[in-house]
């Protein structure tokens, strides 16, 4: 077989970069370890910049969103017993943020790409990448036991974390950042009503919480835990009492509780590769950096590698721009980096760290004292947690 742009991986980032490439008339066939419903059972990202919500706009996969996705001008923090509402449009200039889950998002671009007739092999195994530092890269795989080659012009490593495109870089090329935290996040589904309308994010001694949503109807709430607890040990009952004495007790009346329809530990890190590209291969999203979803940057930094690479892409097959594939590491290195700054900043700010001095933690206090209660803080969480604008390509 033969196309133009070989994408591994068919998470968020895969799809999108697949969805515009094809629409750009870039050939391009999709590699997915995992079958549809696996990858469509992951719950996980609920927040969409609004740059990102833009960009699926123009993918072309944005009608379900635009009819279903909750705006959210504001978002909530309770630290020290106060409730301090963030009001994101009028800080950020008129930016807001969509709650639209992951798996609506994955879901709407796999069907998109069904309706173009694009090509997406799944339940594939022994991915390969061979000759990046050439201008003739092939990938090698297997589909039901028979091996199977692409020849093409560019690779596109959107295969997360755990994938294999990172790891057929040589030793010694990429500079990894790293720095593991000390708990992990306890994620509870529920098809209950939210707590309250807006996003909640909670500083307690007993640990952070999130109040989050998929809908009006559809609750997701997280507990900071300890990196040994395992999630069987976490009852409904238990999880839902737990999460009632980190609230304030008004708050707290308002819970509505219900069975969960998932229930899992994140642990929580920040790492970075550096340079996201190695000959004609590209890393996109979590396959070049992870950051804790205190700042709900994740899925948002994956979309903004492929807004980078799709663009750059254009330019070589439409411009013949071949000078902008060395561009690529770097723009979306500068915007990766302010998107792990913030996750960083919002995880030190709000998680208990049992480990810290007592200089430390009043350290943390005077932080959340000061940018929570101060215009000028409170505009820079603002501004970062709408997404930083996007640099142009040239
Ligand atoms: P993904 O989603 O991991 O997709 C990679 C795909 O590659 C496949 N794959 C392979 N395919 C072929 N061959 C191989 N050898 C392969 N190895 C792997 C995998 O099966 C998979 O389908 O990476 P991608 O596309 O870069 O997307 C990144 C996002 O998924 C991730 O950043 C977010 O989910 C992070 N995240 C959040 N991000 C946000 O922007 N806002 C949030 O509110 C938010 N909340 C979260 C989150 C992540 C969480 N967890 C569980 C990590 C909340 C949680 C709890
Ligand atoms: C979610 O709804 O899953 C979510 C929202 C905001 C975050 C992290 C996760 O910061």
């Amino acid at each position: 077989m033969k196309t133009q742009v070989v994408i591994v991986g068919a998470g968020p980032s895969g799809l999108l970069l697949g969805q515009l490439l094809h629409n750009a008339g870039i050939s391009n066939i999709i590699l997915e370890r995992q079958t549809p419903d696996y990858v469509l059972s992951r719950i996980r990202a609920g927040i969409l910049e609004s740059g990102t919500v833009e960009l699926l706009r123009e993918a072309g996969a944005h009608q379900r969103m635009d009819a279903e996705g909750l705006v959210h001008d504001g978002v909530e923090f309770l630290v020290e017993g106060r409730r301090i509402p963030v009001p994101l449009k009028a800080l950020s200039g008129g930016k807001s943020v969509m709650v639209y889950g992951q798996t609506e998002v994955t879901r709407d671009l796999m069907q998109a790409r069904s309706e173009a007739g694009a090509p997406t092999f799944y339940n594939v195994s022994d991915v390969a990448l061979h000759n990046l530092k050439s201008d003739k890269p092939y990938v090698t795989f297997s589909k039901d036991g028979e091996p199977c080659r692409i020849d093409c012009d560019y690779i596109a490593g959107c295969d997360g974390f755990h994938g294999v495109s990172r790891k057929a870089i040589p030793t010694g090329v990429l500079r990894e950042y790293e720095c593991v935290y000390p708990f992990g996040w306890l994620g509870l589904l529920a098809d209950t009503p939210p707590i309250h309308h807006e996003l909640i994010y909670a500083h307690h001694d007993r640990g952070f919480v999130l109040c989050s949503q998929r809908s009006l109807t559809r609750s997701r709430y997280y507990l900071q835990v300890p990196l040994t607890d395992k999630a069987e040990a976490w009852s409904d009952d238990r999880f839902w009492d737990e999460l009632k004495r980190r609230l304030p007790q008004d708050l707290a009346g308002k819970l509505v509780t219900g069975p969960s329809l998932e229930k899992s530990i994140a642990p929580l890190r920040s790492f970075v590769v550096e340079p996201m590209q190695y000959g004609s291969l590209f890393l996109v999203g979590d396959a070049a950096h992870i950051v804790p979803p205190t700042g709900a940057k994740g899925l948002n930094l994956a979309a903004s590698d492929v807004n980078y690479l799709y663009r750059i892409l254009c330019g070589v097959y439409h411009q013949g721009r071949r000078d902008l594939l060395a561009c690529y590491s770097q723009l979306a290195l500068r915007r990766v980096w302010k998107g792990e700054r913030f996750s960083w900043f919002m995880t030190r700010l709000l998680h208990d760290f049992q480990e810290q001095s007592g200089f430390d933690r009043r350290m943390q206090q005077a932080e959340r004292d000061y940018f929570l209660g101060s215009q000028a803080g409170l505009t820079t969480i603002a501004e970062n947690y709408v997404g930083l604008p996007f640099e142009a390509v040239r």
